[in-house]
């Protein structure tokens, strides 16, 4: 047997299934990548919010990294969900010191529903520890934003956007979420090149799409694709698994792929 691509996210969890480590792992699995997942932080949620989140502790976090990094090497790594301030520094400095490479940041800062994903002094650090480290980090268009400190209204602001976010750092900067008229756009930065998504906008409201699409974006690079191709196929991946998109519970919509 052939060993697969295998690929690690560290993130949260959410036991509906649809946002998460959980998310990430069938994103990984449905594009042929074995899954690895170190839970980072823990929520009680369901389809209508979340409702608390439990934090682990960053020396938990630091020993779920050593204990499986020292025996399987993973062909790319994403982080989501981190939470806490220092489990964000600890994260850092074991991408360091294991050198991992093909990192995608998908630097979560609220659930959909408006519930802070994590701490308030905890986004400077993931700007300042991570940002430098990913191969490709994956904000939202309200995400960059706040990174960027501006208000992104078009097109134009996604771009004045990822020029400043690319000075923190990361290789690449693709911006999610963002729209003009009718169109959802989606757009990559690489230092050299902008390079727009265009898609038409789905009705309704989901759960999940940012942490399919980084996943999905992983998985391909696990893959052996580079960013441009991958950030096609997970961009693909995601519009259809918006489309199957199902009602789970009594509130948004879950992915389903
Ligand atoms: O979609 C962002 C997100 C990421 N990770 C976890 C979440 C959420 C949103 O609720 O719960 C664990």
């Amino acid at each position: 047997m052939q060993i697969p691509r295998k690929a690690l996210t560290i993130a949260g969890s959410d036991p509906t299934g649809g946002a998460g480590f959980q998310a990430d792992l069938r994103t990984f699995q449905s594009m042929g990548v074995y899954g690895l997942s170190i839970p980072a932080v823990l929520t009680a949620q369901n389809t209508e919010g979340v409702h608390c989140v439990h934090e682990l502790s960053a020396d938990f976090v630091s020993e779920q990294m050593d204990v499986l990094l020292r025996d399987i090497r993973p062909d790319a790594v994403k982080t989501g969900m981190l939470y806490a301030f220092d489990t964000v520094q600890v994260i850092a400095r074991k991408v360091r010191q294991y050198s991992l490479d093909k990192l995608v940041i998908d630097p979560v800062t609220v659930s959909s529903t408006g519930v802070r994903l994590i701490e308030e002094k905890g986004m400077d650090i993931i700007g300042k520890d991570l940002f430098p480290l990913a191969k490709v980090i994956t904000p939202n268009i309200y995400e960059a934003g706040v990174f960027a400190g501006l208000k992104i209204e078009h097109a134009e602001d996604m771009k004045g956007a990822a020029l400043r976010l690319k000075q923190l750092g990361p290789e690449t900067v693709i911006i999610t979420g963002g729209h003009l008229g009718h169109k959802a756009l989606d757009m990559l930065y690489d230092g050299e090149e902008f390079v727009f998504i265009e898609n038409e906008r789905l009705e309704g409201e989901f759960h999940g799409t940012g942490c399919v699409f980084s996943a999905s974006l992983t998985a391909g690079l696990a893959l052996g694709y580079n960013v441009k191709e991958a950030f096609i196929k997970a961009k693909d991946f995601t519009y259809r698994a918006m489309e199957s998109a199902v009602f789970m519970g009594n509130g948004l919509k879950l992915l389903y792929f």
